[in-house]
């Protein structure tokens, strides 16, 4: 029995390695994007769609049963007449976020952008009938911020999406389809957006967990979006180490490794640019009943714990509706900026630094700088682990004030000086060459 078991997990792992690009190399410029995003280590996740008009989150149609012909009802509702491009994108950078992902198509099939495939999609169903897609990316590229699309393979509208999943299964749609037909389309709808919004920073794809055994033609999409744009970076949140053919692992509610998502429990750590991705509040799309808030203290120290395990955060928003995106939201990310205006350099481009995390805090590394992270520390010495070289100097990151060190023989003693940053106090020690 053992050994059929192992047989039938190796042949699960195979199919999935077939599907994907096998023999896939990534081009110079893709290598050059991947080291980009890396030292990015800061975006905006977006969740936007027509199921924003109930205020119920991104997976209504679903929770609530709701057949298609039911959920086609909010479409004529749907007219974000507030959405103001330049608004979310110097939103995205005052919180100091490098590149924006926004759900180009979520479960629904609800397409974002103007797409001649279906006339699902917010130019031909809604009273709005712009694309603001289009708009985004155009103000992205002004404003020196990378765009990707989060697009979902899963999708709960399309007749051809058969067999069904796991999910979907209250659409009432009709108990038979051509599963290649529809990747046809999902792939046509991928060809529209890496033709027509200009450079891509990458594709975030979601929802392979739906059906897990099926052939999703992995190799041929993922050639199909090198082929368009070899720079754009594919990555799949099918919470399982990379295939060939991605350029980078996402985690979902979960620092990499740290399996504290029960959909993450599995999912080990592969050797591509991470990234973890994270709510302001419980919801991903627009919920209005959701206050379950986080603290810029909390989000700020989420962004630190990910740079120091070498990985990205991507903080999502659920913008309203009207196009607007809530005070709550706004505010956060605006005290986040703040954080970053002053502490940046601890951040971006670093790598995790020598010390592992300890509960007083976590460290990155850029050069001969380490970063020491204290997020909370009652006494005003702190003693950590001998660092790699001999301490140059050590300073309150941000102020300058000069921290005063003595080395032991296993250990170094720092003394705080008074006055400490409510988020996450860093010392930026610089080391001997
Ligand atoms: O089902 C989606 C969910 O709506 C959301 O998009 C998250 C974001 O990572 N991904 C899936 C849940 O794992």
């Amino acid at each position: 029995m053992k050994h059929a078991a192992r047989l039938a997990i190796l042949l699960c792992v195979f199919s999935l390695l077939l599907q994907a690009q096998p023999g896939y190399r990534p081009s110079p410029d893709n290598l050059q994007a991947r080291q980009w995003f890396q030292q990015a280590r800061f975006g905006m996740f977006i969740h936007w769609g027509v199921y924003s008009v109930l205020g119920k989150g991104e997976w209504v149609m679903n929770n609530d049963k709701m057949p298609v012909t039911e959920y086609e009802k909010l479409a004529p509702r749907f007219n974000p007449t507030d959405f103001n491009a330049a608004e979310w994108v110097s939103l995205a950078k005052a919180a100091g976020m490098k590149y924006i992902t926004i759900t180009s198509k979520h479960h629904d099939g609800f397409a974002m952008f103007q797409t001649k495939l279906s006339p699902w999609n917010i130019v031909d169903a809604t009273p709005y009938k712009k694309d603001p897609l289009k708009m985004l990316a155009e103000e992205c590229r002004r404003q020196g911020i990378k765009l990707f699309f989060y697009h979902s393979q899963l999708d709960w509208h399309s007749p051809d999406y058969f067999p069904r999943g796991g999910t979907g299964v209250t659409a009432g749609r009709p108990e038979s389809g051509d599963f290649n037909k529809y990747l046809d389309f999902m792939d046509g709808q991928l060809r529209e957006l890496l033709t027509n919004y200009g450079p891509i920073g990458g594709i975030w794809f979601d929802g392979w967990w739906d059906r897990p055994d099926a052939n999703w033609r992995l190799g041929q999409t993922y050639q199909l979006i090198h082929d368009l744009q070899p720079a754009a970076l594919i990555g799949n949140n099918h919470h399982r180490l990379p295939n060939p053919g991605e350029d980078f692992q996402m985690f979902e509610k979960d620092l990499p490794g740290g399996h504290t998502a029960d959909f993450n429990s599995e999912s080990k750590v592969g050797e591509l640019p991470l990234e973890t991705c994270e709510t302001i509040n419980g919801a991903w799309g627009y919920n209005s009943s959701d206050k379950r808030f986080k603290s810029p203290r909390q989000l700020v120290q989420y962004l630190v714990k990910a740079a120091a395990l070498n990985a990205n955060f991507l903080l999502n928003i659920g913008p309203m509706p009207n196009g607007k995106i809530q005070p709550e939201f706004v505010e956060r990310l605006q005290q986040v900026g703040d954080w970053m205006g002053r502490n940046g350099e601890s951040v971006y481009g670093t790598t995790a630094g020598p010390i592992t995390a300890r509960p007083w805090g976590v460290t990155t590394q850029k050069g001969n700088v380490v970063y020491l992270h204290i997020f909370d520390w009652p006494d005003s010495v702190i003693a950590i682990p001998k660092l790699p070289r001999a301490v140059k100097s050590a300073q309150i990151l941000g102020r300058g004030t000069a921290v005063s060190h003595s080395t032991y023989l296993d250990h170094e003693v720092f003394k705080l000086p008074e006055g400490r940053d409510p988020y996450d106090t860093v010392v930026k020690v610089e080391l001997a060459q």
